[in-house]
């Protein structure tokens, strides 16, 4: 299979990237490198010492014989020339992980407010209109999130995508149809994926384009196979209060005996997946396209859900560490269940990674091993989501 794939140079595009090369597909990965660049804004990097991208592609040949293209052209802004790639190499395939997805990060300041709108929308709507232009039949695998769901329900499980409902019409006769699940996000990075979700719901209606949006919880891990082959190989860890997220944080914060920011309560209760469950899914994903003039295929992308504070004490207890309860700087309520279907990926044959197994694993061969390279400045959030909630803004002050 031919494969694009978009943000092929991110914490999840590069394994998959190399994921579906070893398989025999051929890759090729459009990137404009803005999640390098925001290192650079933020001053703070990853953990681990990712490779250029030049690097990466000859290690990649010398450890496996296969070629991955590197296209580097910005999908939000370079509309033309994603239309022309399409046009000229006909892919099969096309992974969308290309928009800005860190929740703080989106709501540090209007300005990355309207980045994160503009980037995140335009690049999603530009890979669309291109298919359709170019009157080809692509597959397109999206990374959506858990996130567009909110994080309680009435008590039943979070379904995948679609929610049964009735309606009574005006003559009393009672009509069943499913939904798109309301959407309900708890960041401007987390509305930009609603949104996409609406883009996609029309083009499969309107342009009949074959969509599979894949609703990911909270990525943790590192390596795969693939990216363990060589160290030049390696993924990028991010740990800084902007783009660290939870696990791998907690991770990172006991390796350098920073205590572990368990925010508020620490109720908060989210989905999570193993990178190396990414890269399974997304092959999947791929070998199970929906028909063409189907509606947008959902599928619920994570294996396991636990309460941030539950986290805190697994990793304290495995790596001695200590827990600070902090101020969230978030506006998110402060306890919730989660209770999430992910029977179709199961069904496919997902098997997961359990936390249980890969957690000491990661502590060893990642957080030790790299925290020599830790910028200990980096790692307060300090991004709230409301303007009461900046220091120095006196309660009630809003
Ligand atoms: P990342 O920031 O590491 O990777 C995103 C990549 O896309 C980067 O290499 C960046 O340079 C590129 N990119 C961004 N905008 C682009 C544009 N306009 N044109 C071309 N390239 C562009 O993020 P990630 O963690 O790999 O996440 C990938 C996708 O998966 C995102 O859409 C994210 O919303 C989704 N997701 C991630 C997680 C997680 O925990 N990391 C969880 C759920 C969903
Ligand atoms: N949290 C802490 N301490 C920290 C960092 C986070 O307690 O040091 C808490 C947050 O307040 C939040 C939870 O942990 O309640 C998760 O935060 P996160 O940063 O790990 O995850 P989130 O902001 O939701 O975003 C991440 C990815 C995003 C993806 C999303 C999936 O960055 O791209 O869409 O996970 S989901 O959470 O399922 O919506």
């Amino acid at each position: 299979m031919k494969v694009f794939i978009l943000g092929g140079d991110g914490f999840c595009g590069w394994p998959t990237s190399l994921h579906l090369s070893n398989l025999g597909h051929d890759v090729t990965i459009i990137d404009n490198l803005s999640r390098r660049n925001i290192d650079n804004e933020l001053e703070a990097g990853s953990l681990t010492p990712i490779q250029y991208m030049g690097t990466r592609q000859k290690a990649w040949k010398e450890v496996s014989g296969h070629d991955i293209r590197f296209e580097r052209l910005d999908v939000a802004k370079n509309y033309h020339r994603l239309l022309t790639l399409i046009q000229d190499e006909k892919p099969d395939a096309i992974v969308h992980f290309a928009e800005q997805r860190a929740a703080p990060y989106s709501m540090k300041s209007s300005a990355h407010k309207r980045y994160t709108v503009d980037n995140n929308l335009n690049a999603t709507h530009n890979v669309l209109a291109a298919i359709v232009e170019s009157g080809l039949d692509v597959h397109l695998a999206h990374l959506g999130t858990m996130g567009v769901y909110g994080y309680g329900t009435a008590g039943m499980k979070i379904p995948e995508g679609y929610l049964p409902v009735e309606v009574t019409t005006d003559d009393g006769t009672r009509v069943r149809q499913e939904i798109l699940y309301p959407a309900n996000p708890g960041s401007i990075y987390h509305m930009t994926k609603t949104q996409d979700q609406l883009f996609f719901a029309y083009y499969a209606k309107n342009d009949h384009l074959r969509i599979t949006d894949l609703h990911q919880g909270i990525v943790w891990g590192t390596h795969t196979p693939e990216t363990d082959q060589d160290e030049r190989l390696v993924n990028r860890f991010d740990y800084d209060g902007d783009y660290g997220t939870v696990l791998n944080r907690f991770l990172m914060q006991a390796a350098v005996g920073y205590p572990l920011t368990v925010h508020g309560t620490g109720g908060q209760t989210r989905a999570f997946i193993h990178i190396r469950d990414t890269v399974r899914c997304i092959q999947i994903a791929l070998e199970n396209p929906p028909e063409k003039g189907e509606r947008v295929k959902i599928l619920n992308q994570m294996t396991e859900t636990h309460r941030v504070r539950d986290l805190a004490k697994i990793v304290a207890d495995i790596a001695d560490a200590e827990i600070a309860y902090v101020d969230n700087p978030r506006n998110e309520d402060p306890e919730n269940e989660l209770h999430v279907q992910n029977d179709l990926f199961l069904d496919l044959g997902l098997e997961p990674t359990t936390l249980e197994a890969g957690l000491l694993e990661e502590v060893t061969s990642v957080a030790r091993k790299y925290a020599h390279r830790a910028d200990r400045a980096k790692i307060p959030a300090t991004a709230t989501w409301t303007e009461r909630q900046k220091p120095g803004v006196p309660p009630g002050d809003d």
